[in-house]
């Protein structure tokens, strides 16, 4: 089940929201931003204290935190690519985004979990070929998993929200 949204995805409710984080996970601008402040210092902490035992979460990949003041229990971080001109592997990064963040929606029996159009502010990977890699991902994802998980892309611009519409 995928469901298209536009808005703030702090707002969301539902058990997890997704955050487009850097790898050190000190909070940042965009989405980041936003995330860290409606949740409050805690998340800051926690995330600082798994880069302590874990060092920098890698490109593509995910960890969980809790989600503080947030309406949503729990918050993934994920760490997208950076675009660089589609030659670093960067529909394959994004792919990895998507999906780890749903392996882990699945182990943690997160039934509900919201994503922002992950990469596509600061980073800057065009909105069209991302909005092309999320769909797909989470719909190969849906398909070849048993799950009853219910995935929401939260647009924060028209522009993404248009290219989802399309897609969806
Ligand atoms: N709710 C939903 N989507 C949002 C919100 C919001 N409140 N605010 C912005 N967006 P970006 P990135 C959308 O730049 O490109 C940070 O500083 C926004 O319109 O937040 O992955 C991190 O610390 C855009 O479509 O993330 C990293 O350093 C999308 O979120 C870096 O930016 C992603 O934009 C990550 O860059």
């Amino acid at each position: 089940m995928i469901h298209l949204l536009q808005g703030d995805i702090t707002l969301f409710e539902g058990d997890a929201i997704v955050n487009a984080a850097n790898s050190s996970l000190r909070g940042g601008g965009g989405v980041d931003g936003a995330i860290h402040k409606a949740a409050g210092p805690a998340l800051l902490q926690e995330c600082q204290e798994w880069v302590r035992h874990n060092g920098d979460l890698p490109t593509g990949k995910a960890m969980i935190t809790k989600g503080g003041n947030l309406k949503a229990r729990w918050v993934i971080h994920t760490v997208g690519p950076v675009w660089s001109s589609g030659t670093q592997d960067e529909d394959f990064l994004l792919s990895q985004c998507y999906i780890n963040c749903l392996h882990l929606c699945v182990e943690r029996n997160i039934r509900t979990v919201a994503f922002p159009n992950i990469s596509t502010g600061v980073y800057g990977f065009p909105k069209t070929d991302a909005a092309e890699v999320a769909v797909a991902s989470v719909r190969n994802f849906l398909s070849s998993s048993h799950t009853d998980l219910e995935v929401s892309f939260m647009c924060f611009d028209e522009e993404n929200y248009t290219l989802y519409q399309k897609l969806l």
